[in-house]
């Protein structure tokens, strides 16, 4: 077969529902993208234990401590999905985290805001893996078989992120005083940030239109933001707490709530490494490289000394 034959091969299969797998044929434009979102979203889990796990010294109790630890360690596990994954299509782990730590790597522009005080452990549980829920349950059904699949168990163990975030800003809405300011304090801060995490403008997203002709992203970054929208302003609202928008409205005709506009240039200014917490964030990722060198060589050592067959 020759190129143009095998890509209508290739997209007739994805037209088809198939998953690629790791040994088949692909564009190098499709190995290219995937490699870019999937080392992106490896960083992301990654790079997001930091806001929580800051927090797991300073838990109120027990159980709120052993839920958050198990979240912590969920994120790192899906790291390791992720880059599993993107090791199939020939990326290596080292180039992957040499990208992460010299700061040329992107990862979730959500992840660069502090977190101020224990309720922002609710609510980025609710607003933030809530977000990532949506985005995730979309990528399970991506046509790579193995982002797919580590996509499927993310979202899993997600939707329990996100539940016990849910149950704690109840909790606290309908708390004392203090609780319920600190709820609504982190509710402003968190908000705007998470609905520009789904990314720019369906008509400002350069990467989305092959992604949806290949099947890689199934729905785009605006639907996704509606869906986020639709289903969490009605009930903070609910819980009596408000949103830092006064522009937002129902839309009786579409059913949608609308926002008002985003604020781009603060979305483009923290994914280009001026964030609140870009800096920190990177030298926290360097000096746990720079700890774990121990182990690295350590298992070189190993490795090298076991028979070869
Ligand atoms: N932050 O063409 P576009 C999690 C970049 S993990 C930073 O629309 P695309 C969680 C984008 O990369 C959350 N950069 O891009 C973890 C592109 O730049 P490049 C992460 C962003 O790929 C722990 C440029 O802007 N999830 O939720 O079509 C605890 C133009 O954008 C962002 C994933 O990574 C952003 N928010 O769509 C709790 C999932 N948005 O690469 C929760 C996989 C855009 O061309 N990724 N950019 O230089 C995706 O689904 C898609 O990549 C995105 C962006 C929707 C994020």
């Amino acid at each position: 077969m020759n190129e143009a034959e095998r890509l209508a091969a290739f997209e007739a299969r994805i037209h088809r529902g198939e998953k690629i797998e790791p040994g088949d044929w692909m564009p190098e434009e499709y190995r290219r993208q995937l490699i870019r979102m999937i080392s992106q979203h490896a960083h992301s889990e990654i790079v997001g234990m930091l806001p929580e796990g800051a927090w797991i010294t300073r838990a109120p109790n027990l159980r709120r401590k052993l839920v958050l630890l198990a979240k912590v360690q969920d994120e790192a596990g899906h790291g390791q999905y992720l880059y599993h994954a993107a090791e199939t299509l020939g990326a290596t782990r080292e180039e992957m985290i040499e990208a992460l730590l010299s700061g040329r790597a992107k990862y979730s522009s959500i992840f660069n805001y502090p977190s101020q005080s224990w309720a922002d452990m609710g609510v980025i549980g609710w607003f933030v893996d809530g977000a990532a829920i949506l985005n995730q349950t979309m990528l399970a059904r991506c046509s790579y078989g193995p982002y797919s699949r580590a996509n499927i168990r993310i979202s899993a163990e997600e939707s329990f992120h996100m539940k016990q975030g849910k149950e704690q800003v109840i909790l606290m809405s309908q708390g004392t005083p203090g609780q319920r300011t600190m709820v609504q304090d982190a509710v402003n801060r968190w908000w705007w940030p998470t609905v520009m995490m789904f990314g720019p403008h369906d008509h400002e997203s350069p990467n989305s239109p092959v992604l949806i002709r290949w099947g890689i992203k199934t729905k785009t970054n605006d639907e996704l933001r509606q869906d986020f929208v639709n289903q969490v302003a009605p009930e903070v609202l609910e819980l009596g707490l408000s949103l830092p928008d006064p522009d937002l409205r129902y839309e009786q005709a579409s059913g949608n709530w609308l926002t008002g506009p985003i604020d781009w240039d603060e979305f483009w200014r923290v994914v280009k490494g001026n964030g609140p917490c870009n800096a920190e964030r990177i030298a926290a990722r360097r000096k746990a490289h720079a700890d774990g060198e121990w182990v690295r060589e350590a298992l070189a050592a190993y490795a090298e000394r076991q028979p070869t067959t």
